[in-house]
């Protein structure tokens, strides 16, 4: 069985969804707390330099982070999460499995945490405002690939869906998501309709 080190809520909540749509059994070990100083933190800091979550430990031992890595691994092994091979539908879950990842979800690394890339209040916050707003553009971005009533990537619900019902409780906020990007919340408000979601979303608070 995986073992899966996060916080409910947090971006561990996105592989819980994950592993929950391939039907993969999974051991979830709470590490709230490992953003401060303290025993939680050196735990996952041995795992993952990083010191990020989610963190998945298979039945040998190995490691896995990044959440497009776990996407991957459990596609090999549960294929109809993504669109068929040789379709364009399949070409748009790679280009946007890979654009989530290197610019819609790090973009949390430094609106997050802008005391460690600036010093100074006014810097800081002309970052995260920056930031913020680019985040923005890339949700209205993609809000535009969107086509009303399909899943992200079309017909076929993927494990791309899973990111959705996890990040709109992030900044910034569910009203902007309500309001700026419905094709998108549509997509949360299916992914929530799901009975074979519900007890995961409810333990991540995310219903
Ligand atoms: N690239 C990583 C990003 C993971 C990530 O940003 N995790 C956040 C929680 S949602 C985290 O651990 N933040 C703590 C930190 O960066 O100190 C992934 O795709 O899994």
């Amino acid at each position: 069985m995986f073992m899966l080190y996060g916080v409910p809520g947090w971006g561990s909540a996105i592989s819980e969804i994950m592993l929950t749509l391939a039907g993969e059994e999974y051991q979830f070990v709470n590490v709230e707390g490992f953003d401060q100083p303290g025993p939680q933190r050196e735990q996952i800091r041995a795992l993952n330099p990083l010191c990020q979550i989610p963190v998945l430990k298979t039945v040998h031992d190995e490691i896995l982070t990044e959440t497009a890595a776990l996407a991957l691994l459990l596609l090999d092994r549960c294929p109809d999460l993504a669109p068929d091979i040789g379709t364009s539908a399949r070409l748009r879950f790679q280009r946007l499995l890979i654009w989530l990842n290197a610019n819609l979800y790090p973009s949390f690394s430094y609106s997050d945490h802008p005391d460690r890339w600036l010093d100074g209040e006014g810097p800081q916050l002309q970052l995260r405002e920056r930031v913020d707003g680019h985040r923005n553009r890339l949700y209205q971005w993609l809000e535009n690939q969107l086509t009303k009533g399909e899943w992200t990537c079309g017909e076929r619900m993927t494990l791309l869906d899973a990111y959705w019902p996890v990040m709109v409780r992030w900044r910034p906020g569910e009203a902007w998501f309500i309001a700026n990007t419905p094709k998108l919340y549509d997509i949360v408000q299916r992914m929530r309709a799901l009975p074979e979601l519900g007890g995961v979303l409810a333990r991540n608070d995310l219903l």
